[in-house]
């Protein structure tokens, strides 16, 4: 392990420096092709030429870097992960995931494989920007449609205006494609949770993913002044939203396995002295099994209607992603090693990918178990184990396709 510890290294700094590129000054915000991302695929770019790779940008805005194999028409290896953040994010969810990428393309010095190398920075996982994950990845198995490319930001922007912004063409998206006979895909990805902190594993091989829902529930009720109307005659919104938030939480907590969120709320008009006139719930819903996902899901939104009935407010949801558990491929698991088996409770690129290649992915331990938040770390000694599993996974792929 040591003898990758100052590539390990490097990669930490690389990270940290990418960190800096950011929508908001001081911390880490870098939502879909936002101007930051230029400075990113600069950084990126610059590594990976110097370390004899071709780049390209695909028109979803994927940064893309080849490398050839020892013969021409060899099938694709993906190696990647995301180049975009949650507002106010760490500097490794995503970004660790390329830098690997590069760093084992380096590790290599020219030496080449039985199959090409593309190493991917997807230039939207998070789903930040416009309500909807995967950009980036599902422009490379095909599923980025027109309705996709119409949906607004809260500005109004549409993907297309974006995509366009950045200098890419919209209408040239499905060139991103990867080839129905590429090899698989391997992500590096932090755990961000606390299950290899506290086994003190360095390393995890990811088994599935579980499934997720995403969606807005919006309570409507009617806005009026908070001094004059008595308690028995509002129709509050933001007070109904907040009594279905707690029952999401007790579904939760009864319900073995599942995790449900609601991260954000939208009230209108939103001053201390006006009685909510409407109040917009983002909700995110895991488990491991689909439909134990999805009842829960049924459930959450029926609680919602009683609520609404019972305090005269309308209601309705919006959803924006089904997204099924996703198993990775048994053959690539293998060949990373026997390392400790866990489920993500993190959704990952991955999971789009396995729609047209086998997937795999490795975990390196996040420290307290803390991501999504400027404290996320990894440890320079992991990322050299992880580094030395990489080129064993790549040596033993080799010797099995070669
Ligand atoms: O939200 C997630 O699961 C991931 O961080 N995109
Ligand atoms: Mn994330
Ligand atoms: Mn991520």
């Amino acid at each position: 392990m040591e003898r990758f510890l100052s590539v390990a290294q490097t990669a930490i700094d690389r990270c940290r420096m990418i960190a800096q590129y950011s929508e908001e000054p001081g911390v880490t915000t870098r939502t879909f092709l936002s101007e930051p991302m230029h400075a990113v695929h600069r950084c990126f770019r610059s590594w990976m030429e110097a370390a004899g790779m071709r780049v390209t940008i695909d028109h979803a805005g994927n940064l893309r870097g080849y490398c050839e194999a020892t013969h021409p028409n060899a099938p694709r290896l993906f190696i990647g992960s995301h180049l975009d953040t949650v507002p106010r994010a760490g500097a490794f969810d995503g970004i660790l995931g390329v830098v690997l990428g590069v760093a084992l393309v380096e590790i290599l010095a020219g030496r080449r494989m039985t199959f090409q190398i593309e190493v991917v920075g997807f230039s939207e996982e998070e789903g930040v920007r416009f309500g909807v994950p995967f950009i980036g990845s599902r422009a490379l198995v095909g599923q980025v449609d027109d309705e996709l490319l119409a949906r607004g930001d809260a500005a109004g922007v549409r993907v297309s205006d974006a995509i366009a912004a950045f200098g890419l063409d919209p209408a040239r998206i499905q060139e991103a494609q990867a080839s129905s006979d590429a090899l698989g895909y391997l992500e590096f990805h932090i755990e961000q949770g606390p299950v290899l902190d506290r086994l003190n594993l360095p390393l995890g091989v990811v088994e599935a993913i579980v499934g997720q829902s995403r969606g807005d529930v919006i309570f409507e009720g009617r806005a009026n002044h908070a001094g004059t109307t008595p308690m028995n005659l509002r129709h509050d919104a933001l007070a109904g939203a907040g009594a279905w938030i707690g029952a999401v939480e007790r579904e939760a907590l009864a319900t073995s396995g599942l995790v449900a969120t609601v991260g954000s709320l939208e009230v209108e008009p939103g001053a201390t002295n006006v009685i909510a006139g409407s109040a917009r719930a983002g909700l995110d819903v895991r488990h491991a099994d689909d439909t134990v996902r999805r009842e829960a899901v049924r459930r959450m939104i029926d609680c919602a209607q009683q609520i609404a009935v019972r305090r005269g407010l309308k209601v309705r949801w919006e959803p924006r992603l089904d997204q099924s558990a996703v198993a990775m491929d048994a053959g690539l698991m293998e060949l990373l090693g026997p390392f400790h088996r866990m489920t993500s409770g993190a959704g990952h690129d991955a999971m789009i990918l396995a729609r047209r290649m086998p997937v795999a992915m490795l975990f390196l331990r996040s420290p307290g178990g803390i991501s999504h938040h400027p404290d996320e770390a990894v440890l320079a000694d992991d990322v050299a184990a992880a580094l030395e599993t990489g080129i064993g996974f790549l040596e033993r792929l080799d010797a099995r396709h070669g």
